[in-house]
């Protein structure tokens, strides 16, 4: 999984071409080919603070502001006038981040590719072949079903990391060594297409691609297409249509008597939970982030009382929704409660919806698709206009393994025991 720290690296100057999604990818760049500048860019992987231009830098600012006001701050007037560039420089930085609609409110591109495998078409060993990164929410929902149904020899996986300049791209996977002792998934090359970015994984394509490289990404071998690149699509595939070829065929994470309840848990929880934590860290207006806010902590109360009587979002089986919902829980008191000021309160503070991330962690094989330490590196270091300084903050034990390994208590909810089926 991802080597780890990121993303803004030392080094070249002038701006960035290419295009912006979602902060953890790694992107600095949007569709306009903005790019940071060089001076905000001082960190090397693996959370070193670079000794490089940006640090002597620096050194050279706190120099001068040393000999011209001592310890005191500068006079009102400078103050004044830096407060007005960094504003402005911020949003300009935010418009290009994430794009807005009225009021500021965050508004999130469309996914562009989304077609299904043929149905009925006989299923092949590496015929289709998924593109992931650990740090995304969106790719952590198609790994984890990935995991969960034995996929791997069926639909083989690449796994990507954020790269230094602002791309997801492969790796070796060594620049992740602990991620890799701990049994996660650690950065891969491409298995597929043999390429070191995954924009140029993309443009193997036939008719080429200069849109956003994004994950998770689902590869058609055969035809050299990017068949899918919706997580929302992509899961429901993973779930489907390799039975033939799963390791665990039985595992139905839709059933059809569900699906009217999964999709109207899906929506409600895609706008105000996975899409509203977004819509809090990106908003560019007061207006827009209140909303936020108050739509995400409406719902995750709403979900807390669910999940008192209810042991899964349907119930007792597990589904895609409780997948969807999952990944974004795991992230959200570590990045969301503090990076994108969901901070009304913490996700532990909620028994049931703790309870029940607790118990969604526990499931066989979901641990090793959960790399804490890759997370915060791809959010933290990456997103400038949010942290400037990129320090990565310290956060709640109640966040990460072992807490999350403790008793969750939820069998009692429940009368099939989910490990029955997986
Ligand atoms: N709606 C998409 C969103 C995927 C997405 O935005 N992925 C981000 C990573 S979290 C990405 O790859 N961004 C790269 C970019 O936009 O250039 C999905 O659910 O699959």
């Amino acid at each position: 999984m991802a080597t780890s720290a990121t993303a803004l690296a030392c080094g070249s100057s002038g701006f960035r071409s290419g295009l912006f999604g979602c902060p953890c990818s790694g992107r600095l760049s949007n569709a306009a080919g903005f790019r940071w500048p060089e001076s905000t860019r001082g960190i090397e992987r693996k959370g070193q603070l670079s000794t490089c231009r940006a640090e002597q830098q620096q050194d050279w600012v706190k120099q001068v502001g040393k000999a011209l006001w001592g310890r005191g701050l500068p006079p009102g007037a400078l103050v004044d006038v830096a407060r007005q560039l960094w504003g402005t420089g911020w949003q300009v930085m935010m418009g290009q981040l994430a794009p807005s609609g009225e009021k500021g409110a965050y508004d999130r591109p469309q996914s562009q590719f989304r077609g299904r495998p043929v149905p009925g078409a006989p299923v092949i060993p590496g015929n289709f072949h998924l593109y992931v990164a650990t740090t995304c929410p969106w790719a952590h929902r198609a790994l984890i079903v990935h995991t969960l149904k034995g996929l791997d020899e069926a639909v083989p996986l690449s796994v990507v990391v954020p790269g230094l300049n602002g791309l997801w791209e492969f790796s070796s996977g060594r620049a992740n060594a602990a991620g890799a002792a701990a049994g996660k998934f650690v950065g891969t090359k491409d298995r597929a297409n043999g390429q070191s970015r995954l924009m140029d994984a993309y443009k193997m394509r036939k008719e080429g691609y200069s849109g956003r490289a994004t994950v998770p990404m689902l590869w058609d071998q055969g035809s050299m297409e990017v068949l899918n690149n919706e997580s929302a699509d992509i899961i429901e595939i993973l779930n489907s249509d390799f039975n033939e070829l799963a390791k665990n065929p039985g595992l139905d994470l839709a059933p059809s008597l569900l699906k009217a309840e999964i999709d109207r848990w899906n929506s409600l929880i895609y706008h105000d939970v996975n899409n509203g934590v977004y819509r809090c860290g990106f908003a560019q207006g007061q207006e827009a982030y209140e909303a936020a806010v108050e739509g995400l902590f409406k719902t995750l109360n709403m979900l807390e009382e669910h999940l008192a009587a209810s042991r899964y979002l349907c119930g007792d089986s597990l589904t895609l929704a409780d997948i969807r919902l999952f990944t974004t829980l795991y992230r959200f008191d570590s990045v969301y409660s503090i990076l994108f000021k969901c901070s009304k309160q913490k996700l532990f503070e909620f028994p049931n919806l703790y309870g029940y991330l607790r118990d969604i962690y526990q499931i066989p094989g979901v641990e090793s698709t959960c790399d804490m330490p890759a997370i915060m590196d791809g959010y933290y270091r990456i997103l400038f206009p949010l942290n400037p300084g990129s320090i990565c903050p310290v956060i709640p034990k109640s966040s990460e393994s072992p807490a999350l390994t403790q008793p969750h208590g939820r069998e009692k909810l429940s009368k099939v025991a989910v490990g029955a089926i997986l």
